[in-house]
């Protein structure tokens, strides 16, 4: 009460600075700060001795060694994160009372965690799943937190199944198996007796569930949320992150490589963008309904297995978030944090959405395990930067030293304080929905409709990303063992498309199932891929050279990629330097041991006179795979030898004047993937 509750992107910072602690220079002591005097030999009877109980400085080490894990996370274990900032680019004040959503100068700190799903924590990052996109934003009226997916809607409509679909998900109890992975007997059979999974299932099967980069991958909130406003007038909101850089996606098989030869590929890509002052960028959208509009779609809206098409209720980009600082320690920022959608500030509220309405009892429950007590909103992570009092006391760990006597309310020996405050003052009321109706265990007639969005979704992808489906679909399925639940899918899929069923089922042996649905129902463009926005920028090509490379040509080239924000990075036989024909030299990044075709976005062969033999085979090795993912291929001089064959193949680009080269494969690189490629 009248603290000051200001808060701009600099407090976070500052708050954490007082946790930080840099040991270097520094003179070892143990916990206690007593000066340890040697901490390479326990304390023994003799040279040879036993070793002493009384060595209190081992047993404090070995015992904080031995505690060091804690409880992963049950879903998402697989994650990293970064900090940043929010600003609002108008204000809200129309929608939502919600302070960080009013002033446009205004810049909020925010922790963002992107994480895997299914993975344990060492798990790889490439592997086919959702993403989790979870964002704490550290405002003046308390946290917020937008716990959304990289997929906009969900598995199941009610969080009582939840329990069920992560352990039909994981790996199978008996041996553990699969790792990361949904290419398996028990996820298909919860599909398949699950039918409501269907539309999310189609998602999980497209090139969404393999990102290029956390960069590059949409975020949602999946739940229909309530914006209410400063007198109370609400609407129905769904939220959206829209990377800048566009969305684009991995192709399965080099995914399925890049978890092998980089499983930290996506912490990597997060990591070194910060690092390099490329900030991740992503915009803030909504979409908003009245309170009138509640029954106007074919679907209900507060089933979370469907989305709201863009074209009939368009987003509205109302801000930015910017990340622009790695963590300090993994395990301190990253590990503890902890996430809860129930964590609302004034002016963001809930709806009746089931699955919503059990999340927001098992976020709290699972950090009590996971973070060892009730105090973990006091870790320096967790703090909101404005001040918090309540009569709430003790539980492990706890860090705060409340004074005085009293933590009760009602009191008197404290003036009855810490107060609730009104809602003029800032106090969070519930939005005051009239709900009536019996006690029941039911779905909702309105719930009942599984298939229709996601022949929508089907509808809506392009050739290559429909192919892409079916081939996903035939590698999960033929991992499956059981042709009882093969068939079952098969026959459930033939609810969305005959096409994408037959496809399939022809590929893992199955019958081909009876056409059930007509193919020309709706499709919403803005759930393509292929109409996302493509940009050259912080793309990573992987530049093939050898001794006597053309210096001024090849430098000339380069300069033209940087500048468009294109990463070249030099391979070669050794590490060390090379030489090009005019004595120039470069410095070479990686050899062929120590990267490899799948880790870039585009590949230049630009070589040089000293081109043996042993560099042309492993550089044509390269070029062979980034073809076969249909990546962009430059080749320029002694270069051209090395892709000799396909130099007429779309989005190959061979040429000698530095200029035309350059402009053209830069194009290329802006397209991605050459899908028109015969492979
Ligand atoms: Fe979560 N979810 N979830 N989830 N979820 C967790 O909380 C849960 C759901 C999401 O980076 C857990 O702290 C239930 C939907 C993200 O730390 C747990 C249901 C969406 C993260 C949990 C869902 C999410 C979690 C595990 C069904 C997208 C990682 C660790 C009703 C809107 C946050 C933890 C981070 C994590 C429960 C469904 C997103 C167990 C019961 C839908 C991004 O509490």
């Amino acid at each position: 009460m009248g603290e000051e509750r200001k808060v701009n992107s600099q407090s976070k910072n500052e708050q954490l600075e007082h946790f930080r602690a840099d040991d270097k220079d520094k003179i070892l002591t143990t916990n206690q700060g007593l000066k340890v005097s040697e901490d390479e030999f326990s304390l023994k009877a003799g040279d040879r001795g036993p070793t002493l109980m009384e060595d209190f400085h081992f047993r404090e080490k070995m015992t904080h060694f031995d505690h060091e894990r804690i409880p992963e996370r049950i879903v998402h274990a697989r994650g990293f994160a970064a900090h940043g900032e929010f600003e609002v680019y108008e204000s809200m004040k129309e929608y939502t009372k919600a302070k960080f959503l009013q002033d446009p100068a205004a810049k909020t700190p925010v922790f963002v965690r992107f994480s895997t799903v299914a993975g344990s924590r060492g798990s790889a990052e490439t592997v086919r799943d959702a993403r989790g996109f979870a964002t704490k934003f550290y405002t003046e009226e308390g946290n917020y937190d937008l716990v959304g997916n990289n997929i906009p809607v969900f598995f199941i409509q009610d969080a009582i199944k939840f329990p069920d679909l992560v352990h039909a998900l994981k790996p199978e109890p008996h041996n553990e198996m699969p790792q990361a992975a949904s290419a398996h007997d028990t996820f298909w059979d919860f599909v398949a007796n699950n039918q409501e999974s269907a539309h999310m299932v189609m998602w999980a099967m497209s090139d969404r569930a393999i990102p290029r980069s956390f960069r590059m991958m949409e975020g949602f909130g999946v739940h229909t949320f309530r914006l209410v406003n400063e007198e109370g007038k609400a609407h129905f909101v769904k939220l959206h992150w829209k990377p800048v850089l566009g969305t684009h996606s991995l192709v399965w098989d080099e995914a399925q490589k890049i978890a092998g030869k980089d499983p930290d590929f996506h912490r990597r890509d997060l990591w070194e963008s910060i690092e390099k002052g490329d900030y991740p960028e992503y915009e803030l959208g909504v979409q908003l309904l009245s309170e009138e509009e509640e029954f106007k779609f074919d679907f209900d809206i507060l089933d979370p297995t469907k989305l709201w098409p863009e074209e009939d209720i368009p987003v509205k980009i109302i801000g930015k978030m910017t990340l622009n600082r790695n963590v300090d320690n993994v395990f301190a920022e990253t590990e503890q944090a902890a996430f809860h959608p129930g964590h609302v500030v004034p002016g963001i509220d809930f709806t009746n959405d089931p699955l919503l309405q059990g999340r927001l009892f098992s976020y709290t429950d699972t950090q009590l395990i996971r973070l060892g007590g009730p105090n973990f909103h006091e870790l320096p992570i967790n703090r909101p930067v404005c001040p918090f009092h309540n009569n709430q006391r003790d539980g492990y760990s706890r860090q705060t030293i409340n004074v005085g006597r009293v933590s009760y309310h009602n009191n008197s020996l404290s003036g009855n304080t810490p107060a609730p405050a009104t809602e003029a003052e800032g106090g969070y009321v519930h939005f005051q929905e009239k709900v009536e109706g019996r006690k029941v265990r039911s779905r909702s007639e309105s719930f009942k409709d599984f298939f229709t969005q996601a022949t929508m979704f089907w509808n809506s992808m392009s050739e290559p990303e429909k192919k892409h489906i079916i081939d996903a679909f035939s590698f999960e399925l033929g991992k499956v063992k059981s042709k009882s639940v093969q068939q079952q899918v098969v026959d459930m899929f033939a609810n969305v498309s005959t096409v994408l069923a037959t496809g399939f089922a022809m590929a893992i042996g199955a019958n081909p199932p009876e056409a059930k649905v007509s193919e020309n129902r709706k499709s919403s463009p803005a759930l393509s891929m292929l109409n996302t926005k493509k940009l050259p920028n912080t793309r990573k090509v992987g530049v093939i050279l050898a001794e006597g490379f053309k210096d001024n040509e090849v430098m000339s080239i380069l300069e033209a990629l940087k500048k468009e924000g294109i990463q070249p990075e030099i391979i070669s036989e050794n590490l060390g330097t090379l030489k090009g024909e005019e004595g120039m030299e470069l410095k070479i990044d990686h050899t062929f041991l120590t990267c490899d075709s799948v880790l870039f976005d585009a590949l230049y062969s630009a070589g040089g006179k000293n081109l043996n033999d042993k560099l042309m085979k492993e550089a044509s090795y390269f070029i062979t795979e980034a073809f076969n993912h249909y990546k962009p291929i430059g080749a320029t001089h002694e270069g051209i030898n090395i892709i000799a064959g396909l130099e007429d193949s779309p989005g190959v680009i061979t040429g000698e004047e530095p200029k035309e080269f350059s402009s053209a494969f830069i194009e290329a690189i802006a397209a991605h993937r050459h899908w028109e490629r015969q492979i």
